[in-house]
């Protein structure tokens, strides 16, 4: 009954259609970071910064989930033991592919959040800056993503899943970003196997015990079947 602890970030969505962060057509290419993705670049043009996030959702809205998606969602349903996915995407694709056992540390584009009281409600497709929270009526929608600078999502949680963890992957990720790129440390320590599927090594792909080289539609499609073999 072995626990299957999985990490994604944008590579598992690049053969969905949408953009990875740090390629060089990628996100990052066309926006400064501290513009778009920081609560200082949302003071400093928040109508900026919802704009870069209404573009993604409607992005978000026009693709699919690919194999890779699809293979983890079949992951959950018939492997034995319990299966979690930590993913750092804004995306809904895990979802639309069939993943219940889910976090999204870095918040989602489908939510929206009252930067005044804390209110959380689905996202409109097209957000405008100084929309008023349904519930205390401040102008201060913002979306509900973690930028750089705020604390990731569920932290204890997920620390408590990766303790617990038989077998920690991760999946299209470039390991920059912390505390997420932290977590195969925390993984090894717990005595978990680690696995890294990416087209290269990442910047901790040192710490992993094992790597699938190559496309997340191929590689964790592959694995899932020997997974589910054994
Ligand atoms: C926090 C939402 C503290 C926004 C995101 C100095 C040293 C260490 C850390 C820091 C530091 N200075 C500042 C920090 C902290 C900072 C950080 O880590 N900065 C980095 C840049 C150095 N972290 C934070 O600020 C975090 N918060 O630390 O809070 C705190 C403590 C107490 C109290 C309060 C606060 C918050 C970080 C979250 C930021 N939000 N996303 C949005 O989406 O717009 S980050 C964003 O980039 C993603 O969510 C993701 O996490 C991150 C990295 O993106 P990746 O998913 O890895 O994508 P990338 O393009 O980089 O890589 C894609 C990979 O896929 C590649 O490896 C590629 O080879 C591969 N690939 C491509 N195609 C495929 C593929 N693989 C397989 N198949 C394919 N087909």
């Amino acid at each position: 009954m072995r626990k299957i602890v999985i990490l994604t970030g944008a590579g598992i969505s690049a053969e969905s259609g949408i953009e990875t962060f740090r390629a060089e057509d990628g996100l990052w290419a066309q926006h400064r970071v501290e513009d778009v993705a920081t609560p200082e670049g949302f003071m400093r043009d928040p109508e900026l910064v919802v704009n870069f996030y209404n573009a993604r959702r409607a992005q978000a809205a026009e693709v699919a989930p690919n194999a890779a998606h699809h293979a983890l969602a079949q992951l959950e349903t018939e492997h034995d033991g319990e299966v979690v996915v930590i993913t750092q995407n804004v995306d809904d694709l895990h979802e639309r592919g069939g993943t219940k056992a889910l976090y999204h540390m870095h918040g989602h584009l489908k939510g929206a959040l009252c930067a005044s009281c804390d209110h959380r409600w689905p996202a409109p497709m097209v957000m405008a800056a100084g929309d008023p929270c349904p519930s205390c009526g401040a102008p201060a929608a913002r979306p509900d993503i973690v930028w750089f600078g705020e604390m990731p999502y569920d932290m204890d949680t997920l620390a408590d899943h990766i303790s617990q963890a038989d077998i920690f992957v991760a999946i299209g990720t470039s390991g920059n970003v912390y505390p997420a790129a932290g977590f195969v440390a925390e993984a090894r320590r717990a005595g978990a196997h680690t696995i890294e599927f990416n087209l290269e090594p990442s910047a901790v792909g040192n710490q992993f015990a094992e790597h699938r080289i190559g496309p997340a539609s191929e590689t964790v499609t592959a694995w899932v079947a020997e997974v589910l073999a054994t």
